[in-house]
């Protein structure tokens, strides 16, 4: 065991949907431990954007436009990734969305719009890269997962759906290709400060806290929001020789929210 075995030193990494949020503080960490680092957005804005905060925090990332859920886009990227930066090494299914809605209110089109990005998208993008990391004997895949791979909560039927069903791709991609070397674990991060859940902390007209930020942190056994680069770290080691014998297995980041019944009342 040497500490180069956590060195992401000549890996290509790939994290979806990092312009900003939980892919970027993973794609900036992974920077900062070696890695080459390749993002895509939907919007061009947002991967000029992207590439400028990059820039800002001395990272030179390479970025491309295209919807994860668009199969011949996902495999047009990773070609032209391979011909423009190299053999995709680590996978990152960042990208994401949630509609908090009624499960009984909800359209059919809203639950199958996440079920698209959240759960077809990582088996679309896992699918393009592997045949490479087969190719080259190695490769890493990380699904970002969620609390709701575990629990329910109100609002969000199909975002639970969708990341009950990544945490099991996961068990699969790893069930059926860890005899190639390739190892696909899970993040579940808890709840983390990012545009995704700005509506669950925004101050109410009184200028008191929402009450579901308070809910939360009683939930954490840390009494507070966690930060996108707290999961860092994490991905760091998914993403590393150091981690060559974890397969099928989601890491949760969550502050211990998991193992915790919640605050009780004083
Ligand atoms: P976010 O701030 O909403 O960022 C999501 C990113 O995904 C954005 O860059 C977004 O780009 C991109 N994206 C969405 N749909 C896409 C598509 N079809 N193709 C390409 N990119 C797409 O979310 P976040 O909080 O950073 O969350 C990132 C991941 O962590 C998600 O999978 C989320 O479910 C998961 N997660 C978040 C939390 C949390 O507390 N924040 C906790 C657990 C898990 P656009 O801006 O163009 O839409
Ligand atoms: C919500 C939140 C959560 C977080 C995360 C928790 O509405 O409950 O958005 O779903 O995004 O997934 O792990």
């Amino acid at each position: 065991m040497k500490l180069d075995d956590f060195s992401l030193k000549g890996k290509v990494c790939l994290v979806t949907g990092a312009s900003y949020g939980i892919g970027f503080a993973i794609a900036s960490g992974m920077a900062g431990c070696g890695a080459t680092i390749v993002f895509n957005d939907i919007k061009q804005e947002l991967v000029d954007k992207g590439i400028a905060a990059y820039k800002e925090a001395g990272i030179d990332a390479h970025g491309y436009v295209c919807n994860v859920c668009d199969e011949d886009a996902v495999q047009a990227m990773v070609k032209k990734i391979e011909e423009e930066v190299g053999v995709i090494d680590v996978l990152v299914n960042n990208a994401g969305i949630i509609k908090r809605i009624p499960m009984i209110e909800m359209a059919a089109s809203d639950f199958r719009a996440v079920i698209d990005v959240d759960l077809n998208a990582p088996f679309i993008v896992s699918k393009a890269v592997i045949p490479s990391m087969i190719k080259k004997g190695h490769g890493k895949i990380i699904n970002i997962c969620s609390m709701m791979s575990e629990l329910g909560r109100e609002t969000v039927s199909a975002y639970a759906a969708a990341k009950g069903g990544l945490k099991m791709l996961t068990r699969n991609i790893c069930s059926e290709y860890g005899k190639y070397n390739i190892q696909c674990n899970g993040i579940g991060p808890g709840y983390i400060v990012t545009p995704q859940t700005a509506p669950l902390r925004e101050r109410q007209p009184d200028g008191s806290r929402h009450p579901f930020d308070a809910f939360i942190v009683a939930k954490t056994p840390a009494e507070r929001w966690l930060e996108p680069s707290e999961l860092a770290g994490p991905a760091v080691f998914l993403a590393s020789e150091a981690s060559n014998a974890v397969n099928g297995h989601i890491l949760y980041v969550d502050g211990g929210i998991l193992a915790y019944i919640g605050k009780q009342p004083e």
